[in-house]
């Protein structure tokens, strides 16, 4: 036996950090992770393992007696939790046997995918509908991340990659994004306030960047695109713009100014509840601050509004100037060495007729093949490669997805694989995704576990984790930086894709074969890209190019006022709505749901609805946890750490009451990810999935839905909560 130990380069999958790792293993056992400090770009993906309590958990959970090894077919009725092992061919055979059945009798649109956030092979599961026929992708990039890439995209011809230098004189924290999403930029923040920096945070609750901040406005939840409206406003009337970059390069500056004008702050305060002078005081301290750097999170992604917020909140670096400067706001541009994933989706094999069936695409064209049409020729015009890929830019529209599931209408969707996400628990409105998925023809879930999700398929697959595979890691394709390491939804793909008569187009055999393929410019293999290159490539950046190329935008300027909306059949400006359920748009709710209800709100040591199934991490935080004032929870007789029921129009469930003081007495706030593996995964339980979940709670009506990407509110909803 090989009992030599060894150390391999990896890149850690567990969270969006992306730490560069090491694996150690001895004899084919997994022994730890460590940190690879002697990568080539420590500084970039500063290691967080010796802080980072799932990496230090690696071991329990590769070992984990419940991870799932073999394939599963369902023998009892579905959700009935009777399983046969069966071999990889044989699942593989039938599932493709069904698929080419389904396809036969409803087209190949009948097929939709789930995926959840960026950990997987978001391009091969692409390449494969694309090939399959059918454009009806569904996934948390919808509302997570991909909003503000699409906006991004529409607006300056590429997203922003925010970067805090020791230049950098303020910081603009919105609605999250640091520290808990990207630990790397909040040391960045920490060093650059010891030099003076100054930081601003948008939150409803002290929590995270608010609690460091010099300046924390607490705003009412979803209100975001009136608040950036009124600091855009200040900025304007008070001259504070960068008159030389909005004149030269910007689009539509006297519309914004018009429509700004619309947002005096009394006006913006009383909507908010921010006081007006503390929004003039950010206005100023952030438009005069020079460089500054703006991220945002996804208390402005998840909301009936987000688009408009995030257009308004888009506007803020462009009109000051902070766009593409040293400690500011990157335009980073592709990796050009790199095959991009985009390229690898072969998304123009999609034929016109095809993406027109796009579920949702007539309704919601901003993140739709509608609004991609549009954004992709300029972006390559400039740069030579898509932004992002297909995979972040365009969905068919999950709620519309689901109902056709249940409903037949438009047309049929009887089939569904899911990979690397757990709808039932991470998806808004669980009761419909629940009568959805037991509904289908063909149900196939491809993950680690279990999950209430996979206890509902037809059959479930082991996946390969970033320990077992290679990987590799671009940030979408959105960054000039590929990290690859060596540690298999590809072969899940492939091997579909092969039985189904695209042979042709999957030449690889193996991952790392594709992987290979992918930087045959950097390395002539993927194992040399390692060895030669420690794995880490970065193409030489720059700033302000746009000076020679212009910006990847129809005007080739910087478009506050968006040609590309226009032309969709929307608003071109940011225009503030109240929430779909609030005090002020549904009074008539108030009385029965009195208080405002906000969701998320990341917390250590889980990753949404994963890892509650490791001993060592669950006993740090054991149990589900809302937050609210004690001045509400007195009145209520809801003391700390009692069971709360949260009831919004679509169901209640219920968490632990956590009195804080940082929270508006009017607002509360729950947790998401919550299922319980412990409990029996038969019906009607499913893990518990009915518990605690507060996706029970959200909501996903299409009417609710942001009018221009279809995106489905996760936060400011209206609810009661009351002892359990
Ligand atoms: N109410 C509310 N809901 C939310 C949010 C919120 O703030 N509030 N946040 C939303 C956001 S931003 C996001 S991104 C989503 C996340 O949504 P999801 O990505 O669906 O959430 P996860 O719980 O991480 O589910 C991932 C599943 O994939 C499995 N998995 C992990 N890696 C792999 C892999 O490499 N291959 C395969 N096949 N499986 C893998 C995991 O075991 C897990 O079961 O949740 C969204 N839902
Ligand atoms: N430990 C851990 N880390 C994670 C994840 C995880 O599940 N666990 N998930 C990862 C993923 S996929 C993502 S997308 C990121 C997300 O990371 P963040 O964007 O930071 O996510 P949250 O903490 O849910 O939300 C950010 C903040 O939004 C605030 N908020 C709520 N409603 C509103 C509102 O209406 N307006 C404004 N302005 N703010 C509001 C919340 O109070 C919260 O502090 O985190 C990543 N990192
Ligand atoms: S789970 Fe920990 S080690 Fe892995 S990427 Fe996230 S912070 Fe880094
Ligand atoms: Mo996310």
């Amino acid at each position: 036996m090989d009992s030599q130990k060894t150390a391999q380069k990896s890149v850690c999958m567990w969270c969006h950090s992306h730490c560069g790792v090491l694996v150690h293993t001895q004899g084919g056992r997994l022994l730890k992770v460590t940190e690879d400090l002697q990568g080539p770009q420590p500084k970039l993906f500063a290691p967080q393992v010796k802080s980072c309590l799932r990496a230090r958990a690696a071991v329990e959970w590769f070992y984990h007696p419940d991870r799932l090894h073999f394939p599963l077919k369902r023998v009892g009725a579905k959700g009935e939790g009777k399983w046969e092992r069966v071999s990889w061919e044989q699942a593989l055979d039938e599932i493709a046997g069904k698929l080419k059945d389904l396809k036969a009798k409803y087209g190949p649109e009948t097929l939709a995918t789930t995926v959840g956030t960026g950990r997987s092979h978001y391009e091969f599961r692409s390449r494969f509908m694309h090939l399959f026929g059918s454009p009806n992708q569904i996934g948390q990039g919808h509302i997570c991340w991909g909003p503000q890439q699409v906006v991004c995209t529409a607006l300056f011809g590429w997203a922003t990659n925010p970067i805090v230098r020791s230049e950098t004189k303020c910081v603009l924290a919105w609605g999250g994004g640091i520290p808990d999403y990207m630990p790397p930029a909040w040391r960045a923040t920490l060093e650059a306030m010891k030099k003076g920096a100054k930081l601003i945070s948008v939150d409803p609750r002290r929590v995270g960047a608010a609690e460091r901040a010099d300046i924390w406005l607490q705003l009412r939840p979803g209100t975001d695109t009136a608040l950036a409206m009124g600091m855009i406003n200040v900025i304007i009337s008070e001259g504070l713009y960068d008159k030389e970059f909005v004149s030269r390069w910007c689009y539509g500056f006297d519309k914004l100014k018009e429509r700004a004008a619309q947002y005096p702050l009394e006006r913006v305060a009383d909507i908010t509840w921010v006081p007006a002078d503390k929004i003039r005081e950010a206005a100023r301290m952030y438009a005069t601050l020079k460089p500054a750097a703006s991220f945002n999170g996804m208390g402005i992604e998840h909301l009936s509004n987000s688009i408009q917020a995030l257009h308004a909140r888009f506007i803020l670096p462009a009109i000051t100037g902070n766009l593409d400067v040293k400690g500011g706001d990157l335009l980073s541009g592709p990796h050009p060495g790199q095959v991009s994933a985009g390229e690898m989706e072969l998304y123009e094999r999609l034929s016109p007729g095809q993406w027109k069936k796009q579920l949702g695409s007539d309704r919601f064209r901003l993140m739709a093949w509608p609004g991609f049409n549009m954004i992709e020729p300029n972006v390559k015009r400039v740069w030579g490669k898509i932004c992002g890929t297909i995979n972040t830019s365009s969905f068919g529209h999950a709620p519309t997805v689901y109902r056709a599931m249940v409903t037949g209408k438009p047309y049929p969707v009887r089939a569904l694989i899911t990979t690397a996400s757990n709808p039932m628990v991470t998806q808004g409105n669980t009761k419909l995704v629940y009568q959805a998925l037991k509904s289908l023809d063909l149900y196939a879930v491809m993950d680690f576990w279990l999950t209430p999700s996979a206890q509902l398929a037809d059959y479930v697959l082991p996946a390969a984790s970033w320990l077992e595979r290679p990987t590799i890691w671009d940030a979408w394709s959105v960054g000039r930086f590929v990290h690859a390491c060596e540690a298999a939804d590809f072969d899940l793909y492939r091997e579909l894709g092969v039985r189904l008569g695209q042979g042709d187009e999957w030449p690889w055999k193996s991952l790392e074969e594709a992987y290979s393929y992918r930087l045959a410019a950097l390395a002539p293999t993927f194992k040399d890209f390692i060895t030669e290159k420690g794995g880490y490539d970065a193409a030489p950046g720059g700033y302000r190019r746009y000076e020679q190329t212009g910006f990847g935008t129809p005007t080739g300027k910087v478009e506050l006022s968006s040609t590309i909306f226009e032309k969709l059949g929307y608003d071109s400006l940011p225009q503030y709505e109240e929430p779909c359920e609030s005090p002020v748009s549904t009074p008539g709710l108030t009385a029965d749901y009195p208080l405002v209800l906000t969701t998320g709100g990341r917390h250590n040591p889980f990753y949404h609805s994963e890892h509650r199934q490791i001993t060592s991490l669950r006993k740090r935080h054991p149990y589900p946890l809302m937050q609210l004032h004690p001045d509400t929870a007195g009145p209520l007789g809801i003391v700390e750490g009692d069971w709360v029921w949260i009831e919004t129009p679509r169901g209640r469930i219920k968490q632990r009451a956590k009195l804080f003081k940082g929270i508006d007495p009017r607002v509360v706030h729950a947790q998401h990810g919550w299922w319980f593996p412990e409990m029996p995964g038969a019906e009607p339980g499913l893990h518990g999935v009915w518990e605690s979940n507060i996706n029970v709670c959200t909501d996903d009506d299409p009417d609710h839905c942001n009018k221009l990407s279809g995106g489905w509110p996760l936060r400011a909803l209206l609810c009661k909560v009351y002892k359990a």
